[in-house]
């Protein structure tokens, strides 16, 4: 089959932010705009003739065209085999899996995560390495300047391939392997869990209750909570994917997966409940009537992780990203583990954890995981708190507070503010460095300013320097303050402040985060300016 060069020119701005290249659908539906992506992507990552890559995205409009196109242009490029998800869909988790279970040398991902979906919203694409994680930046960078040069792209002419029933087509010489989205990430769901002891749980009179969103983790949690584990038909909650996602913005926190919320904290109300977002990488944990901050999810799964089979040998240390609380720094020093502190985004846990220098991160996005993959994973944290429960037989709130009783609280507050004007959001920050060195030794909220700093880290593996990476002002007794400014949106820009301060006293561990943190809150808004210069008085979302 004759394949086609097709001349093209830039598009400016095609920079991957914190998880790949997110922007309107609108935008990627322009003539070349995706082929032009993913050809600086195949001329930046080496040698990969006759390989495997592997394509799947969260089923969000657009996911299926794609799909196609990029099938096209992966055999005109010289790629051995795809191997695509049923219908497309393959969860982020699920396709770092497939790429380290069947060897590949790497994969596509098309999500725009959590961001709305539809033909007026965001459509999203990242290329995953051979490890099953997030390129590094120094491919992202190197496929960004590419794009700028682009003078043509290759692809051939076909009819589209079928993909909706799993099996295996040739196009232009190159294997197209449709495989089934659930099958290899349950498998290996259960490699790791008690699935017996969870079985048990559930039809104990334990209750629980999942909400999928109608976004990628219905069918997951649907084959893995109801039909391999045995809970209740109706336990998955908005399990039938939708290209739109049902109109809603499937992040499951507090305000958007308020339909949970209200099951969790209404009457009757079952033992536990959890949501994950657009693609399957996040979760959100509660109890009854209970919320767990996923700083202290990963602490607790790390805790406790010796409860789950497959970490019952131990775990070789612990990751977080830089504004995710310090609660699992407190268990890393009891356990006698290294805890490693990276900037946002999950990219940067890869090479700690192909070192085997961590087994376990989070991030306080509701995003927790381990080194069976190389993302995050919604459902595995899942499992990890239903295995957790099934071995302790208490409650999730019994858990976490006997957790805080052991090694203290950790208040934790992360308050956005999005859609601001870009220019006012970067004054925000910049206005918190010109304070460096005056708010040194000053008292905020009751406290005294020890240091403040831009985050910068310094890959301990490869050596590779990542600067700015958020403002910082660090208080002696250890609570913290930080200003960044998102890498995921795609309208404005969005502040986040995330607010930190520790109480190893049990006898004020149970206060409402947004009251134990009043004072940083305010103090916040005082020396950025922030609510003066955005226009705006309150955060539009509080995690
Ligand atoms: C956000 C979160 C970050 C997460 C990223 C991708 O990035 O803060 O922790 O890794 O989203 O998550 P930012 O740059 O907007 O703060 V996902 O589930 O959207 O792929
Ligand atoms: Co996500």
């Amino acid at each position: 089959m004759l394949i086609h060069s097709i001349a093209t020119t830039p598009f400016e701005g095609q920079r991957p932010g914190t998880s790949g290249l997110r922007k309107k659908v609108k935008v990627f539906q322009q003539e070349h705009y995706l082929e032009n992506f993913v050809q600086s992507v195949f001329d930046s990552i080496g040698d990969y003739s006759g390989q495997t890559l592997v394509v799947g995205g969260d089923g969000r409009f657009y996911n299926l065209e794609a799909t196609q196109t990029i099938l096209k242009m992966a055999a005109a490029s010289g790629f051995g085999k795809v191997l695509v998800g049923q219908n497309g869909i393959l969860s982020t988790p699920a396709a770092s899996c497939v790429i380290r279970k069947y060897n590949a040398y790497g994969g596509l991902i098309l999500s725009a995560s959590h961001n709305p979906a539809g033909p007026e919203e965001d459509f999203g694409i990242k290329y995953n390495m051979g490890n099953g994680g997030p390129a590094p930046e120094s491919v992202t960078e190197a496929v960004f300047e590419q794009t700028g040069k682009i003078e043509w792209y290759q692809t051939i002419q076909c009819d589209d391939v079928d993909l909706s029933s799993t099996g295996t087509t040739e196009i232009a010489g190159m294997t197209v392997e449709v495989i089934d989205s659930v099958a290899d990430y349950a498998e290996l769901m259960q490699s790791l869990f008690d699935f017996d002891a969870i079985r048990d749980l559930l039809a104990s009179d334990f209750r629980m209750a999942f909400d999928a969103m109608h976004a990628v983790t219905g069918p997951y949690a649907t084959t893995i909570f109801e039909d391999m584990l045995g809970a209740p038909k109706g336990t998955v909650m908005n399990g039938v994917p939708k290209t739109d996602f049902g109109g809603g913005h499937p992040d499951p926190n507090l305000t958007y997966a308020h339909e949970l919320v209200d099951v969790l904290y209404g009457e009757d109300a079952p033992d536990f409940g959890a949501a994950s977002d657009g693609d399957g990488d996040r979760n959100m944990i509660l109890g009854n009537h209970f919320f767990v901050t996923p700083s202290d999810s990963l602490a607790v799964i790390a805790a406790n992780a010796e409860l789950i089979p497959g970490y019952k040998a131990g775990i070789a240390g612990i990751a977080r990203s830089m504004p995710t609380s310090g609660a699992a720094d407190r268990v890393a020093e009891a356990m006698g583990l290294s805890c490693y502190e990276t900037p946002t985004g999950w990219k940067f846990f890869g090479n700690l954890m192909d070192d085997g220098k961590v087994t376990m991160c989070g991030e306080e996005s509701f995003g927790t995981g381990s080194n069976h993959v190389r993302e995050k994973d919604g459902l595995w944290a899942v499992l990890c708190w239903l295995n957790i429960l099934a071995a302790r037989k208490t409650s999730v709130e019994a858990i976490i507070t006997e957790h805080w009783a052991k090694f203290g609280r950790n208040y934790y507050s992360r308050h956005d503010y999005e859609g601001v004007d870009s220019a006012a959001a970067t004054q925000v920050l910049q206005n918190v460095r010109d304070q460096f060195v005056s708010l040194c030794g000053t008292e905020l909220a009751g406290r005294t300013v020890a240091s403040c700093d831009d985050f910068s880290y310094t890959d301990p593996v490869d050596g590779s320097v990542s600067e700015n990476q958020g403002v910082r002002v660090l208080f002696e007794d250890g609570s913290r303050i930080i200003f960044r400014l998102s890498g995921t949106g795609t309208s404005g820009a969005t502040i986040r402040i995330y607010l930190e301060s520790f109480e190893a006293d049990t006898g004020k561990q149970g206060m409402d985060a947004q009251d134990a943190l009043a004072g940083f809150i305010a103090a916040a808004d005082d020396i950025s300016g922030l609510q003066k210069l955005s226009g705006r008085d309150k955060p539009t979302v509080i995690t």
